[in-house]
Parts: structure tokens; sequence; C-alpha cells
């Protein structure tokens, strides 16, 4: 990871624009945003732009609304030269939606500050960290070596940021370096269980109501390495629960005993959504990547084609395959 470009990049630059992924997360939104801050403080002007627009769960992150959309950008009619354009949480344009992947070719510089896989080449130009436990992690260690001082606000976004991209910290890409970042995080005065309430403690009783009918149809392979939920737009419409609130579904079969492979599978039109969440050694990203997804080590997704039966069946016996030969090479191993 390239610090010492970061801090001669932003040095230099008079004009910074900020960006993340489509359909921003926290981790996108957090990290955007406590960089700006960061950057204003050393006399930049900086815009925060994103292909869509935040949704309502994350703009506690965003209160003044600082963060722009492509379609509220366009109107502004901008002409002055963007010096630097950062791409946080992704190390791929194509990921950063086709307006925003525009106004980057006209940048004088590009920096990519990212913790997904990504080739040695890349990773030298820019900030990319893959051991890092989420984007936020390294744009704390990225402030602190701007010598600004990690004030409570960045804090919670940066908190916010990794909480939510290693699950509560229970990934294996936690190490003690997030926690000591933590650690210096909630010295600031932030209030880590403020950060948690807002991401998580805001259901609806229609979304209980709609985890226990799918928790009650969960099912498990005979081995009990996988285990997954399924869910049809009908059902999704009984409940009246947005599509985006049943991600945190798959949390729950990470309970399960021997459990090496957790999925949801959800319809969505003509396609079927699939997450995958892993423990232990198992890579999912490179098993969703076969498959035309992507994503980390033990949490990826999947877009494909097909109607939910089908696809829930071609994608287990995949997974089937995936164990058995790992399982196979185990005990060779040995
Ligand atoms: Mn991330």
């Amino acid at each position: 990871m390239n610090i010492e470009l970061f801090k001669s990049l932003t040095k230099t630059a008079r004009n910074i624009f900020i960006t993340t992924h489509q359909h921003p997360d926290a981790d996108g939104i957090g990290s955007q945003m406590a960089l700006k801050i960061a950057l204003e403080q050393l006399g930049k002007k900086v815009l925060c732009i994103n292909q869509h627009p935040t949704s309502a769960k994350y703009k506690h992150l965003d209160k003044k609304s600082h963060i722009l959309s492509y379609k509220q950008f366009i109107k502004l009619d901008f002409k002055e030269t963007v010096d630097l354009f950062i791409v946080t949480d992704t190390n791929s344009l194509s990921r950063i939606g086709t307006g925003i992947e525009e106004l980057v070719k006209n940048a004088k510089n590009l920096l990519f500050i990212d913790h997904h896989p990504a080739p040695v080449e890349l990773r030298s130009l820019h900030c990319i960290d893959v051991t890092a436990s989420a984007t936020g992690e390294i744009v704390g260690q990225l402030i602190d070596a701007l010598g600004v001082e990690l004030n409570q606000n960045i804090a919670f976004l940066l908190y916010t940021a990794i909480l939510i991209d290693t699950n509560s910290f229970r990934y294996p890409s936690v190490t003690g370096k997030t926690h000591r970042l933590i650690a210096k995080l909630i010295d600031s005065g932030m209030k880590p269980s403020n950060a948690y309430n807002r991401i998580y403690c805001n259901k609806k009783i229609s979304d209980m109501h709609l985890l226990g009918n799918i928790l009650s149809l969960a099912k498990i392979n005979s081995n009990e390495t996988i285990a997954w939920l399924t869910l049809d737009e009908k059902t999704l419409k009984k409940f009246n629960v947005d599509p985006e609130d049943t991600h945190h579904f798959i949390n729950n079969l990470l309970v399960l005993d021997n459990l090496k492979i957790a999925c949801l599978f959800r319809q969505t039109g003509d396609h079927v959504k699939i997450s995958l969440r892993s423990t232990g050694n198992i890579d999912v990203s490179t098993i969703a990547e076969a498959l035309g997804g992507g994503g980390h080590h033990h949490a990826a997704a999947i877009n494909m084609l097909g109607n939910i039966e089908d696809v829930t069946q071609n994608v287990l016996q995949k997974l089937e395959i995936i164990l058995q030969n790992q399982s196979a090479q185990e005990s060779t191993n040995k």
C-alpha cells in the first residue's frame, strides 16, 4: 500500500472528488465522509459524489447531505479541474457507475483506497491493502499519516465503516491492528453503542415476522456443512419488507455447529441474488468469481439469471463439490 503517494497526491491537489461503488454501503460512505472532513481541515476543496443517492438507512452518516448523487452533481455545471479523484471501497471503475466513471476520466489523478482483492501491480500504485478488515481501517491509517486528528466525527464514521464490513468484528479479517485503531476511535469520545444502534437496531416488527418465517424454513445438507435460506418475491411482498433489509438474515445461519458455508438465495425479477458467507478457511470469493460474482474471502455475492429453485440446486451442487475436494485435499495433506 502506497501511503507516500497518498500524501503527495493530496498535498498538491486543490480540488478533490471522492466516490465509492454504486449502491453505496456504510464502509464506502463512512470512508469517503471521513476523508472529506480530514482533507478539508488541510484546506482542500472536497466533493463527495456517488452514482446513486445515499439510502435512508445511512443518512445519519451524512446528516447535512454533503454527498451528491450523480444527478444532483450534473445540475451544478462544475467546470473546474479535478486534481485528484479518490475511489473508495472498490478498485474497479466498472463498479462506480457509468456517470461517475466518465468524470474520473477527466481528473488529473486517480487513487483507489480499498481492501478488495486486486493484482499486485495495482496495489503498489494505489492505497490497496487486501489484509485490511474494511476500507475504513485503511482510511484511519491514511488520516493519521496526514497528521489530522481522528476527532469524534471522523471516528464515528470510521467505526461504523469497520463495524459493518466486519459483521461486528466477527470476520477473520479483524486483527490486532483493527482493534488498535478502534481503541483510538473510541478514545476520541465517539460512542460505539450509538454507532451500533444506528446500523442494527432499526428493525420493524414486519422484519421480525419475515425473519421468523424464513428461519423456520432454513435447510441444511446431510453433513451439516452448508445451510441456506430462500426468499421469493411473493414472501417479501406478503410481509411488506424492503429486500435491502434482508441482507443480515444470512448471519443467523453462522451460529450452526459444523457449518462451513451459509447461503441466502433471493429472487428479484428474472435473477437470483446469492449471498455467501464462510467460516474457517473456505474462500467464497473464488466460488463467487467462478459464477460471475465477487467479494471477500468470507463474504461474497453473485447475481444469476434463472428461477430460485434451479439456481439454488445448481449452486448447492457446486458448493458440495468444492467442500468434498477440500476435505479430500486436507486428508492428503495430513
Ligand atoms: Mn468494504
